[in-house]
């Protein structure tokens, strides 16, 4: 078991899509949740080589400067044929120019990149997500991490969810994350595994 979050906590991101689901998978725990960019909280430089190592270094940024409990995600999509890559690189791959983030371009360049590997070349992909929580001040960091198994496909399919969602179908169903109602992937998601984790550790 570890501490108690209290009854505000800190999401350390910037990314909206993963704000709305943290904040949905927090909501039944009476949690009022601040948004990064809410408190103005700068985006730290991602140096880490795992999800792990930046979800922390995102959470202990967070809480050494709100001086409140700070929750960070850190996500991507590891694609078998592409040897784990985009992975802990996601967010970079959907760069645009002006630093704008575009995922259709994204999605392409994954799925030409697979698609340069052969016609046989297996389509197995799947997300992993990192939560970190960090304490303000005595530099407590606990994390948890969560997986969802899959497969690409081509083209993508549905306008729910971010990121990369329509390219990817989970193992065991016929809709992919960006056809799925949100609470039907907070069921199985990546992000939901690993808030099951945290949630049964913390008071
Ligand atoms: P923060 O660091 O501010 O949290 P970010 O978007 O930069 O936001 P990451 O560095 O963790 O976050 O990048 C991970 C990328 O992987 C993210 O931008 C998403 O597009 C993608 N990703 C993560 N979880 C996903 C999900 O559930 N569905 C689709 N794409 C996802």
């Amino acid at each position: 078991m570890i501490r108690r979050v209290g009854e505000r906590l800190v999401i350390a991101t910037h990314n909206e899509g993963k704000l709305r689901e943290i904040s949905a998978l927090l909501e039944p725990f009476g949690i009022a949740c601040t948004g990064a960019a809410e408190l103005d909280l700068p985006e730290p430089e991602e140096t880490g080589v795992t999800f792990i190592d930046n979800a922390e270094l995102k959470a202990r940024t967070a809480a050494d400067l709100s001086g409140l409990p700070a929750l960070a995600d850190d996500s991507g999509l590891c694609v078998e044929a592409l040897g784990g890559m985009p992975g802990v690189f996601s967010a970079r791959w959907a760069e645009a120019r002006e630093g704008n983030r575009d995922f259709a371009l994204a999605m392409e360049r994954v799925w030409e990149q697979v698609e340069a590997c052969g016609p046989q070349v297996s389509r197995d992909a799947h997300f992993v997500c990192a939560l970190a929580i960090a304490w303000p001040n005595d530099g407590q960091t606990e994390s948890f991490e969560g997986r969802v198994d899959g497969q690409l496909v081509w083209p993508p399919r549905g306008g729910q969810g971010f990121g990369y969602d329509p390219m990817f179908l989970p193992e065991g169903h016929e809709q992919t994350f960006g056809e799925m109602d949100p609470d039907a992937k907070h069921a199985i998601s990546h992000r939901a595994r690993a808030f099951r984790k945290l949630v049964a550790e913390l008071e």
